[in-house]
């Protein structure tokens, strides 16, 4: 007999979700691949499809569907254009002038394979067509100019300076130097946090959503930002490059991390501390939102 899934099961949801994440992505790709040299259309193939959770997708669909929004492949597309902003800093991030990094998602990173000048053209090219993309998307959803502006604007101020091109510049200073707890999380809210948090604004705002829902959303999404990074840094001081697909760098590019500062075990608590205020934000809020409660959860057990 065929085993039945069950579609509200986490594991499940997740499968379908990201199915359709990466035929948005697919269908942004070839949009760009016809106006671009093949050589950097491989490079974007590479950076943008190799895998990877599609957390910030998914969150945004959880999200917009907590709200009473009802998916189309419109919805899939404005959810994508934060992947494309996403891989463009992992692949920006991998250069050797960043983080020279050698293996992303069990893979060569994308300038091992194409180059360094394609990776940079590559990721560049990757930032206006997130832009564009969430903003024709929102059109296509039947937004009103002024949602849709509001949704582009979270998604490329999150992406900027005052989020993850600021925190990524603190994030090279703090290399060597030993941090206060207050820059950590100034550092990360702006690095890893913003995307999050833009992820699940963006798609209460797509579904209309009131302002009180908003607000819930953003206080949820900086919890599981922060329970996000705190678990990474644990992760990357635990897991072998086998289960985390790359090579653990926090310790040899002398990075300031929740477990150099607190140790392994507080940070531990610190990360189930976050996810507990990230549900309670929802619950108060009276937002139903069973998906958002398994992914928050979901954020500090993952194993990659
Ligand atoms: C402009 C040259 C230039 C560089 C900027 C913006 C930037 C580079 C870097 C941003 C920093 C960054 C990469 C933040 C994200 C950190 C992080 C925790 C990434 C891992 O995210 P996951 O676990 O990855 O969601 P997967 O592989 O699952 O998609």
């Amino acid at each position: 007999m065929r085993e039945e899934k069950d579609p509200d099961d986490l594991e499940t949801y997740l499968d379908i979700q990201r199915v359709e994440v990466e035929y948005a992505l697919e269908r942004a790709i070839l949009r760009l691949q016809e106006r671009l040299p093949e050589d950097i259309g491989l490079a974007i193939q590479h950076g943008v499809m190799g895998g990877g959770k599609r957390l910030r997708p998914v969150l945004f669909i959880s999200a917009y569907q907590a709200c009473g929004g009802v998916v189309s492949p419109a919805t899939y597309d404005l959810a994508a254009s934060l992947e494309l902003i996403h891989a463009y800093s992992l692949m920006h991030d991998d250069l050797p002038c960043m983080d020279d990094a050698d293996l992303r998602r069990g893979r060569l990173t994308t300038h091992l394979e194409y180059g360094e000048e394609l990776t940079i053209l590559a990721g560049a090219a990757l930032i206006p067509a997130a832009a564009l993309q969430a903003f024709r998307a929102s059109v296509q959803l039947g937004m009103s100019d002024d949602r849709s502006i509001a949704l582009t604007r979270t998604l490329l101020e999150a992406a900027g300076a005052g989020g993850m091109v600021g925190g990524q510049w603190l994030d090279l200073l703090s290399e060597g130097r030993s941090l206060t707890p207050e820059e950590l999380d100034g550092l990360h809210s702006r690095k890893t946090g913003t995307l999050l948090a833009a992820s699940l604004v963006m798609g209460g705002l797509a579904a209309n959503a009131v302002t009180s829902a908003l607000c819930a959303l953003d206080e949820y999404g900086r919890d599981i930002g922060l329970a996000f990074q705190i678990t990474d840094d644990i992760l990357d001081a635990t897991q072998s490059p086998e289960t985390l697909g790359k090579n653990p760098s926090d310790t040899e590019l002398d990075k300031a991390t929740y477990v150099a500062l607190y140790g392994i075990e507080k940070s531990r608590h610190m990360a189930l501390e976050a996810l507990d205020r990230a549900q309670r934000a929802l619950v108060n809020a009276d937002l139903e939102a069973p998906m958002l409660l398994a992914l928050a959860r979901f954020v500090v057990e993952r194993e990659r």
